[in-house]
């Protein structure tokens, strides 16, 4: 059977393109297109979400290339971390040799998938070469004061025997506890194992100097999923407010946070957080309240009440108005926001509202609409529901009258407060007590204290691994003693390493200049290369990874190492997730694993990229199906065979009566609009939507040669351009029947094919957008027995191109479909 061999076919090309060099880009290339995948964690295996995201970039990088761009697109190793310890400890080696096979093994793969990357410009983070670059940075971090060693409370994890940063403690299921209490307790993002807290002395960047900045500049990453910069908006969590005391006779003054202190006059009962330190106190001779508290230690943050709370007996005393309130504890307000104590007012905040009818406090009106406002004040009614926007304060005594803003700024110097800017983010703690990472390059003296490494003994490599519990770094006695640089009295080198997140903070700029030996990488080059044009990865990294990578930038900019990059991402893609056939997240624990290296051996690197690509838009998460798989194959094959078959001349067809010049037009029309549609959907990273519309055009050349004795030129254009278009996808099999129709030199070298978009195009793409939107009313109204797949006539006044677009329920456009009488009435109608 003729036919398309992968196994020898796949490898010949992924030769073939390294001896041509064709993914290398030169240190002199003028700002080329930056395309980069979030480097993978070296665990030893490409997994099915790894090899969706590095075929996207792949395609992304190939189509950039062949429409002429430089493209800059390489590949590294984020390969310090926890699990290569724990694998040594498992397989009696040492981290380094298990990772480095690590490394060995995920670049066959991805080599076997026929990713093109720069591979002279690879990266390693556990390489001395790059952190010692950690270990200089962090020096140039702590002559800015941007490292402070602090004490803190730290997450703890008991089984990583590690302290963990705030953003790598997950919400997770509680183990089995005998008392039924069950509810989400904070556990390790590693391993699942609940975390603890611990007073500890760390190493931290103070990200939070750039709190303001980082929130403020994501407004103009109009590149970014909204998501995501909702999410990095939420984590620095920035609120402008006060701080007032209230006291409660017989406990003392209690601080309030507030964002209205305008609505003071307004208060009608104040609030305690179940952890707030006079909440406790009070417990201690309150039954009921130490009962609550206790189930509100218990209970479900998920399923937050805001009516659930109780009363105390105490009353708190209003500095505006001399009232005493009454004190509740609530669990609505958050031990660690503000002060954890608030006072509520019904009448303008939503919360306390719904807790005010539903333990029958009074509620009071003390801002109205102002004069310019949309409300009229007639309209409000503060009994049925809060009035929540700034305004005019009215029942407020002598500052009736003033705005909103205006009180606030009264009524802090009044009432002794103080103006606040709270953040939800902290600094970055960057210290681990494990040996597979960093060293921090810190020596302790007796006398000096804390001196840094001199520059000139970077980098402070990692001793030999020995097998211990604890950290080895503390074990190795060796390694550990030292002369104080200062006064070259005896010393003891720091014995934490950095967080692995730092390694990630700036692995895109050394691709830059990898082999750079004075610096971390090349400023005047990196800073004409950055930002990076296109970043894909998965949404797990939309806070930590992308906000620290943000921080980097601005510090390197700040120090000058950048000159005016002052975000590093101009694009990001989020890739959604490759669930298993059954639905679930797939992953090797639940059973429904492919793995990737099986897909390649039995179908083929090309067969897994099309199936992938084809399945869903790269943000969307899609079912692995082997049926899917068959069809990508089938449909290989066939473009093969189709070439095939012309190349050994055996495209005949029969003879027709009709106008075969108006045929060829038609024909070639379509191949004109296939490659406007495709470099579109292309450009917008809709893969999916390119490569239907390659799969119809195929089908289109199928029946022309069926109806009759096809254009030789017009045939061929077609075969051309359709294995253009799916040679980013698709790139050995593209590769092949480029050289099976005599073709010159690489097509991963050639040009992005060219094609004027027929007159009518615009009408077409705007009929299949229409389409889209109108598929879903068309559902509901005329409501189809099998809602899985509608079709319908969208241009029936358009006679020579009668298209029908089949669309799922969801609007989703999934193929338009040409009948199979079109061409024939096209000839027909031209004789
Ligand atoms: C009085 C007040 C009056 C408030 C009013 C609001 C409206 P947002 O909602 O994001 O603006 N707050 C303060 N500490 C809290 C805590 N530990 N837990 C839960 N809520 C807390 O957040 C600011 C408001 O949240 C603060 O302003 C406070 O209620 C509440 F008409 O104080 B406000
Ligand atoms: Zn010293």
């Amino acid at each position: 059977e003729r036919g398309f061999d992968h196994t020898a076919v796949e490898p010949k090309w992924q030769r073939a393109w390294d001896d041509a060099d064709v993914f290398r880009i030169p240190d002199g290339a003028e700002d080329p297109e930056y395309v980069l995948a979030m480097f993978p964690y070296t665990s030893g295996n490409l997994h099915m979400g790894h090899v969706r995201n590095y075929t996207i970039t792949d395609a992304y990088a190939r189509f950039e290339r062949l429409r002429g761009e430089n493209v800059l697109h390489p590949m590294g190793w984020d390969s310090f971390g926890l699990p290569a310890e724990n694998a040594a400890e498992e397989r009696d080696t040492n981290p380094r040799d298990w990772t480095l096979d690590c490394i060995d093994s995920m670049k066959e793969q991805l080599q076997a998938m026929g990713f093109g990357y720069d591979w002279e410009r690879e990266v390693t983070t556990c390489d001395p070469d790059y952190y010692r670059w950690n270990q200089w940075l962090f020096k140039r971090f702590l002559d800015e004061d941007l490292v402070e060693r602090q004490s803190a409370e730290l997450n703890w994890c008991p089984s990583c025997e590690t302290v963990l940063a705030d953003e790598q403690v997950e919400e997770g299921e509680a183990p089995e506890d005998p008392h039924g209490d069950g509810g989400a307790v904070e556990v390790c993002w590693r391993c699942d194992t609940p975390i603890e807290q611990r007073e500890m002395d760390q190493w931290f960047f103070t990200i939070t100097d750039y709190a303001d900045e980082l929130l403020e500049s994501l407004d103009q990453l109009d590149g970014w999923p909204a998501n995501v910069r909702e999410m990095q908006r939420n984590w620095i969590g920035r609120q402008e407010g006060d701080t007032v005391a209230f006291e409660i006779p017989g406990y003392g003054d209690v601080d309030i946070f507030t964002t209205r202190l305008d609505t003071i006059h307004g208060a009608t009962f104040f609030s305690l957080a179940p952890g707030h330190p006079v909440a406790q106190e009070i417990a201690e001779d309150n039954d009921e309240v130490a009962e609550y508290i206790h189930e509100a230690e218990h209970a479900d943050e998920d399923e937050l009440d805001v009516t659930s709370g109780v009363f105390t007996g105490e009353h708190a005393v209003n500095p505006a108005t001399g009232e005493e309130i009454p004190v509740y504890v609530a669990d609505y307000v958050l031990t660690d926001v503000g002060t954890g104590a608030l006072y509520a007012v019904p009448g303008h905040d939503d919360r306390d509202h719904e807790f005010a009818e539903a333990h029958d406090i009074p509620i009071e009106q003390v801002v109205e609409p102002a004069p310019d406002a949309d409300a009229d004040p007639e309209d409000v009614d503060v009994q049925e529901e809060a009035y929540t926007p700034d305004g005019v304060l009215v029942n407020s005594g002598e500052y009736d009258g003033l705005t909103s803003e205006e009180a606030r700024e009264r009524f802090v110097e009044e009432f002794d407060g103080e103006h606040r800017t709270e953040y939800n983010l902290r600094d970055w703690g960057i210290s681990r007590q494990r040996y597979w990472g960093t060293p921090i390059p810190m020596i302790r003296c007796d006398d000096c204290g804390y001196v840094p490494v001199p520059d000139e003994d970077l980098p402070v490599e990692l001793p030999e691994f020995v097998h211990t519990t604890g950290n080895p770094l503390d074990a190795a006695d060796e390694w550990k003693r030292v002369e104080c640089p200062d006064c070259g009295g005896d010393a003891v080198r720091e014995t934490d390493t950095m967080d692995t997140f730092v390694d990630s903070s700036w692995y895109f700029l050394r691709y830059v200049s990898p082999d750079e030996e004075a610096m971390p990488f090349d400023t005047e080059r990196a800073s004409d290369w950055m930002p990076v044009d296109q970043y894909v990865g998965g949404i797990e990294h939309a806070v930590m990874h992308l906000l620290y990578a943000r921080f980097f930038t601005k510090v390197l900019d700040d120090i000058d190492l950048l000159e005016g990059v002052r975000e590093p991402f101009t694009d990001l893609t989020n890739q959604g997730m490759v669930l298993g056939a059954d639905g679930n997240k797939m992953s090797k624990s639940k059973g429904n694993g492919v793995s990737p290296q099986r897909i390649i051996d039995e179908y083929g690197a090309d067969t897994a990229r099309l199936f992938i690509m084809e399945a869903a838009q790269p943000e969307k998460e899609f079912a692995w199906s082997e049926e899917g798989v068959h069809s990508a194959h089938n449909f290989l094959q066939n473009v093969y065979r189709l070439a095939d078959e012309f190349a050994a001349g055996e495209v005949a067809g029969s003879e027709t009566e009709t106008d075969a010049t108006a045929v060829a037009d038609y024909v070639s029309r379509e191949i004109d609009a296939t490659v406007a549609t495709a470099t579109e959907e292309f450009e917008d990273f809709r893969f999916n939507h390119a490569l239907q519309a390659v799969r119809e055009m195929v089908s289109l050349l199928h029946r022309y040669r069926e109806y009759t004795a096809p254009d030789e030129e017009t045939f061929e254009r077609g075969l051309v351009t359709a294995v253009k278009i799916l040679s980013p996808v698709a790139p050995h099999l593209a590769e092949e029947v480029w050289e099976r129709l005599d073709r010159d030199g690489l097509l991963a070298e050639a040009d992005w094919p060219a094609a004027d978009a027929p007159d009518d195009y615009d009408v077409e793409r705007r009929l299949v957008e229409n389409t889209r939107e109108d598929v879903r009313d068309i559902v509901d109204t005329v409501g189809i027995e099998d809602p899985e797949t509608v079709t319908l006539a969208v241009a029936p006044e358009w006679k020579h191109r009668a298209h029908e677009v089949a669309a799922d329920a969801d609007g989703n456009v999934v193929g338009t479909v040409m009948g199979d009488e079109q061409l024939r009435e096209v000839g027909e109608a031209a004789a």
